[in-house]
């Protein structure tokens, strides 16, 4: 009497830590797939609209770094000072180089910088700037997800409104994770030695 108890007993810690270890391993399984504890939670999934019209989502840049900038085209400084910096960069390190590195300026004017706008303004700065815009709301998520500060200032009339805007470079991985970050102000060759470095 007193044996099977205490096998019983024993039987249910046994049966409560492989419930404890199996909870634990999905958790740890369901954070390394989904979050990546190591790395901070800068970016996630977009489905936006590109230069050409198409809709485009994080997806479609798999396998590639995505060099993600956020700005607008009617910005009279910082944005065409970054974009001339990367293309610079991009110019710097080669086609075999720069094949897995896809640059992506995202509005954050979406009522201004359509698909049509986006085309003509990055063209300006390389065939290969990928210049996506969407709706307000999806310019909203994707500007959410990488903690992207944006304000209008009002000007003159109701269009030469300006934006004030964070202007960060973000790198991120061919697996759509956050890799790094550049300041807008870097130059061309600290910015070359910074994609190198997290490059191969
Ligand atoms: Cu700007």
């Amino acid at each position: 009497m007193r044996f099977s108890r205490t096998l019983i007993a024993l039987v249910g810690v046994i049966v409560i830590a492989f419930v404890v270890v199996g909870v634990r391993i999905v958790v740890w399984s369901g954070q390394a797939t989904d979050s990546g504890k190591a790395t901070p939670a800068i970016g996630g999934p977009f489905t936006l609209i590109d230069q050409t019209g198409k809709t485009v989502s994080d997806r479609d840049f798999r396998n590639r770094y995505m060099l993600i900038f956020f700005g607008y085209t009617y910005c009279p400084d910082v944005c065409p000072t970054t974009l001339s910096t990367v293309s610079g960069a991009l110019d710097k390190l080669g086609p075999n180089f720069t094949k897995k590195v896809v640059p992506i300026f995202i509005t954050i004017d979406p009522e201004r910088d359509t698909p049509a706008v986006m085309k003509s303004y990055v063209e300006a700065f390389g065939p290969t700037i990928q210049g996506l815009s969407g709706s307000p709301e999806q310019i909203a998520k994707v500007a959410k997800e990488f903690k992207v500060y944006a304000a209008k200032v009002k000007g003159d009339s109701p269009d030469s409104y300006t934006v004030d805007h964070s202007a960060i470079l973000y790198l991120m991985g061919p697996d759509g994770r956050f890799v790094a970050h550049f300041t807008h102000g870097i130059s061309v060759d600290d910015l070359v030695a910074g994609l190198k470095k997290h490059i191969g």
